[in-house]
C-alpha cells in the first residue's frame, strides 16, 4: 500500500495542542528576545521565536494554529479567506527595510532585524475581532509600538501615526487585479496616545515562530481593542504626523469605517449587528458570543475616550 505524505504538511501543522504548548513552554524557558533560526514551522521559512508571557494576555484559549493561518483578510493576495494561504507564500520577506519618517527626530530606514533588534519579544495572547462579526484568539509575538516610537523620538508637533504596507504587484496578485478590492497601498493610522497604550504592539510571530505570510509577515500592527482591519500588515513605513492621516477602509466606504474602529458592541455596521460574533474553532453548537466593549480591553483603552461621543466617532 501506497503511504502518502503531504509535502506542505510540516510538524506544526499536525502537532496536538497539547504537544505545542510543552514546546512553547520550552521556548519560553530559552533565552528570551532574540530571533533565532531553526529548523520546520508552521509555514515555509518560519523560524522558532520566544517571547516572555505578558500581564496583557488573556486566559481565553486560542485559536487552532489552522484556523489563524488559514482563514484570512489580506487583500493584497485576493478577497477570499484562503487567498492569502494559498497566494502569500510567494511574497519574499527578506530582506526587508522599515523607514520611520515625518515628525521624529530621529528618521531612519531600518533593516527588519535592526528595527527588531533592540526590543525584547513579548507573547501577547489577544482577542481579534473582525468588524465581519468573527472572532479569535491569537498568541502573538511581538514588542510594544511605544518602544519603536519612543526610539525614533517623536517631536511635540506628533499627534497621529501613519501606515503603510507593501506594494509590490508582481508579488502581490491582489494588487496586479484590473479591478482592485482597495487602493493601494494599503493605510492605516493611530491618534498618537492610541499608538504609545501598551496594548498596541508591533507583532513578528505568532504561536512560538515568525510570522506567516497570510498573517503579514514581517512585522504587523496590532491593535486588540480595535476591529481587525486597524491591525496592518507587512509595513513597510511608519510616519509621525500632525494630522488624521487617511486609512483604507474609510477611504473605501466612509459611512460604514471609522477612522477609530472600537470595537463596540452598541454601535452597529450599517449592514449587520455588531452585538456578538462568531469564535472561529469554536465547534458548529458552541454559537454565537457577546462582543465586549472595546473587546474586553476598556481597563485598560477606554479612559483615551472620555466624553467623546462613540456613535459619532466610530
Ligand atoms: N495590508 C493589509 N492589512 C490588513 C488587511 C488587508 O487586507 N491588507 N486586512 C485586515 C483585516 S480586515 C483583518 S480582520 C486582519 C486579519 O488578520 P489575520 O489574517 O492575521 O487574522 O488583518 C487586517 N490587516
Ligand atoms: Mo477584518
Amino acid at each position: 500500500m501506497l503511504i502518502r505524505h503531504a509535502p506542505d504538511l510540516t510538524e506544526a501543522h499536525v502537532t496536538p495542542r497539547e504537544a505545542y504548548l510543552d514546546r512553547r513552554s520550552f521556548l519560553l524557558g530559552s533565552a528570551g528576545g532574540a530571533i533565532t533560526v531553526g529548523l520546520g514551522g508552521a509555514v515555509a521559512n518560519a523560524a522558532p521565536l520566544s517571547g516572555a508571557k505578558s500581564q496583557y494576555s488573556t486566559t481565553d484559549k486560542p485559536t487552532n494554529l489552522e484556523d489563524i493561518t488559514g482563514y484570512n483578510n489580506f487583500y493584497e493576495f485576493g478577497t477570499d479567506k484562503g487567498d492569502p494561504a494559498a497566494y502569500a507564500g510567494k511574497l519574499t520577506t527578506s530582506p526587508w527595510s522599515i523607514k520611520i519618517d515625518g515628525l521624529v527626530s530621529k528618521p531612519a530606514t531600518y533593516a527588519l532585524e535592526d528595527f527588531v533588534k533592540p526590543h525584547g519579544l513579548e507573547e501577547r495572547i489577544y482577542r481579534h475581532r473582525c468588524v465581519e462579526a468573527w472572532s479569535m484568539v491569537i498568541p502573538w509575538l511581538g514588542f510594544q509600538l511605544s518602544d519603536a516610537l519612543k526610539r525614533a523620538e517623536p517631536l511635540s508637533g506628533a499627534k497621529y501615526v501613519a501606515f503603510e504596507t507593501l506594494v509590490r504587484p508582481s508579488e502581490m496578485p491582489g494588487q496586479a487585479a484590473y479591478f482592485p478590492a482597495l487602493e493601494w497601498p494599503y493605510v492605516e493610522g493611530l491618534r498618537l496616545d492610541e499608538a504609545m497604550n501598551p496594548l498596541t504592539i508591533l507583532a513578528v510571530g505568532l504561536y512560538g515562530e515568525t510570522l506567516p505570510n497570510q498573517n503579514g509577515a514581517p512585522i504587523r500592527l496590532v491593535v486588540p481593542w480595535k476591529y481587525g482591519f486597524k491591525g496592518i500588515k507587512s509595513i513597510v513605513r511608519i510616519s509621525l504626523v500632525d494630522k488624521q492621516p487617511p486609512t483604507s477602509w474609510n477611504k473605501e466606504n466612509a459611512n460604514e469605517y471609522g477612522f477609530y474602529s472600537n470595537v463596540n458592541p452598541e454601535v452597529d455596521h450599517p449592514r449587520w449587528s455588531q452585538a456578538s460574533e462568531r469564535r472561529i474553532g469554536a465547534g458548529l453548537l458552541a454559537g454565537r458570543q457577546p462582543t465586549l466593549m472595546f473587546n474586553g480591553y476598556a481597563e485598560q483603552v477606554a479612559s483615551m475616550y472620555t466624553g467623546m461621543d462613540l456613535k459619532a466617532n466610530f
